[in-house]
């Protein structure tokens, strides 16, 4: 059946269900959203190429908002607590729906296994039958609620799952065995995924499939009205919680900023108790979103104190018109140095309070700044008290962004299909007529390209994107690429792993190992030795050894959308 976009928000709504404050807060969400989303989705339409889409069947399983996970997030969502998940899961239904595919949403272990069909009750009961659905979206709770539930039969219906995972899952936490032997096994990590499984709220590591959320989109009048309306000096911190204004040193650099502007925040507090926050700061409580909107079209810069970590409202502040001002961290924060980040199956560094707007929006939106520096802090002000911005969102954070994303994930991202080893020599030689090696060696060091003459074995996102570049030692292919304007593409690695690669490089092997490590493929000059990987699984960008360097698997993407390349759609 052929899926069709759905603009009529109504059965949507009824879906959810009631009875939570984190629901209500998704539902208002949904119902303000849904214009721009249906616009998003006449848009969509009219640009795909190929308009068949087959309808899906998807389970969304919100494993963190089931009281059987304990639910602590939605008994805070009225008093400052975390909305940012929240935020996603509404958009991720959004979208779904609005893509027109076939929906069923669950938030407690007994609708779980009505869903699937599981009899309720305790202990492991395997589900017998087929999995009634080609989807289903959960989280890392609902991995071990399906784990307990469905038993033995997850592991044979894996590959149709796909997990809401904020942070991000770096391969080599991914692998169970990996992990327990090498120090990298976490509390949630080791599902043994394939790592493109785990869907982000940004583009944090190419491993994993960016998911991401929206924000709201203006048009021209409204940007217009928003620059011609702006208060000069009128900042609002980011910081819903009073704990989130208490980082050391912020006395000082409140009191620099105070120099210079008037200090809104919309930190919840208690109808007895005055709010925790110096008394300067004209404090409006926690606004509902629509209101924080109204905030941020008026103000000119939105100040974060390092906390939260790469939430939304940056972004919400950016696409209305605001300068986000932030804290750079040197050294940067990660799971190894910081508690917040201990514990999550990554070893990314986090560079700034928000790294997205620092190195994909940054300047005049993004201002990136060391705040113990009050020198630096000062100027910074200054000059954005001089800086005339327009409102700014970039494409993949708009409503047609995350349908165009989503649509073509659904359409295109398949675990389930046996993965056939690739051998480039067989491959040529399979091919009559054809003696040559599938790689070109491009000019100028932008490293080797598929010969557009032999023909590509079937892949997604098409061959003709791989950009084959080799890392410095110390360098992960995350870095590489980027660096090139490139990014980096897990799903290459299974053809670039091979001795027909390093032969093409020129790398000189006095062997070649094949074995399970996440750095491989990649080669150590001073010892000659170069290493094949033996596990897809580890296929890594992220990966990084100071003694080698690696073979990486870039590709370049579409202008606004890093998850998609050129001819992904
Ligand atoms: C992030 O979660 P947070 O909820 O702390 O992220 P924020 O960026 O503060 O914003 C979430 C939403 O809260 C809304 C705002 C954002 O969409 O419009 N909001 C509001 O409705 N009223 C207000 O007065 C202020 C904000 C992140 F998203 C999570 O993944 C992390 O777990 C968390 C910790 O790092 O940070």
């Amino acid at each position: 059946r052929q899926a069709a976009f759905r603009t009529d928000i109504a059965a949507l709504l009824e879906q959810v269900g009631t009875g939570k404050e984190s629901l209500s807060f998704m539902k208002r969400r949904i119902r303000r959203l849904a214009s721009q989303w249906g616009t998003a989705a006449h848009r969509l339409d009219h640009k795909l190429r190929n308009p068949w889409r087959q309808q899906r069947k998807i389970l969304v399983h919100v494993g963190f908002l089931t009281e059987e996970s304990g639910d602590v997030f939605s008994p805070k969502v009225l008093k400052g607590g975390p909305l940012g998940e929240m935020v996603q899961w509404a958009d991720i239904l959004t979208a779904l729906y609005v893509l027109g595919h076939n929906l069923k949403i669950s938030i407690s272990v007994k609708e779980l296994q009505g869903f699937l069909g599981v009899p309720p009750g305790r202990g492991s009961c395997p589900l017998t039958g087929p999995l009634p659905f080609d989807l289903i979206y959960t989280d890392y709770h609902g991995m071990q609620q399906m784990k307990q539930h469905m038993g033995l039969s997850l592991k044979k219906h894996k590959c149709h799952i796909r997990v809401i995972d904020t942070f991000g899952t770096e391969p080599a936490y991914n692998h169970e065995e990996y992990a327990t032997l090498h120090g990298y096994r976490t509390n949630w990590g080791y599902w043994n995924l394939n790592s493109k499984q785990y869907m982000t709220m940004f583009p944090h590591t190419p491993d994993n499939s960016f998911m991401g959320f929206v924000s709201e989109e203006l048009n021209e009048t409204e940007k217009a009205d928003i620059q011609r309306n702006k208060v000069n000096n009128m900042a609002v911190v980011y910081g819903k919680e009073p704990s989130m204004w208490k980082p050391q040193g912020k006395e000082k650099f409140l009191q620099i900023l105070h120099r210079h502007m008037e200090i809104h925040g919309t930190v919840y507090y208690e109808a007895q108790r005055p709010p925790e926050v110096p008394a300067f700061v004209k404090n409006h409580g926690l606004l509902p979103q629509q209101e924080l909107q109204q905030l941020l079209r008026k103000a000119k810069l939105f100040i974060g104190f390092g906390f939260p970590y790469e939430g939304p409202a940056p972004l919400e502040a950016i696409a209305n018109g605001c300068i986000f001002l932030q804290p750079r961290f040197r050294p940067p924060h990660s799971s190894l140095n910081h508690e917040f980040f201990r514990g999550k199956p990554t070893s990314r560094e986090v560079s700034s309070q928000h790294p997205y707007a620092e190195q994909y929006i940054g300047k005049p939106h993004v201002i990136t700044v060391d705040f113990n520096n009050s020198q630096e802090f000062d100027s910074a002000i200054r000059e954005i008290m001089r800086t005339k911005v327009k409102p700014y969102l970039p494409y993949e954070y708009t409503c047609e962004g995350m349908l165009e994303r989503v649509h073509a994930y659904i359409q295109h991202q398949d675990f389930c299909a046996p993965t056939v080893p690739f051998t480039p020599t067989n491959f040529s030689k399979s091919l009559p007529g054809v003696r040559r090696s599938p790689f070109l060696l491009l000019p100028d060091a932008a490293g080797l390209a598929w010969d557009p003459n032999v023909t590509a074995p079937p892949s997604w996102p098409p061959l003709s994107a791989l950009r084959l570049l080799v890392s410095e030692e110390g360098q992960s292919c995350t870095d590489k690429c980027q660096r090139r304007g490139l990014i980096c593409e897990p799903a290459f690695f299974r053809f670039i792993n091979n001795k027909e690669a390093l032969s093409r490089l020129e790398v000189q092997c006095e062997g070649v190992e094949s074995e399970m490590n996440h750095i491989f493929p990649a080669f150590s000059v001073s010892r000659r030795e170069c290493g094949l990987q033996k596990e897809p699984l580890l296929f890594s960008c992220a990966g990084l050894n100071s003694k080698y360097r690696r073979l990486c698997p870039c590709r370049d993407s579409r202008k606004g959308q890093v998850a998609l390349c050129r001819d992904c759609l």
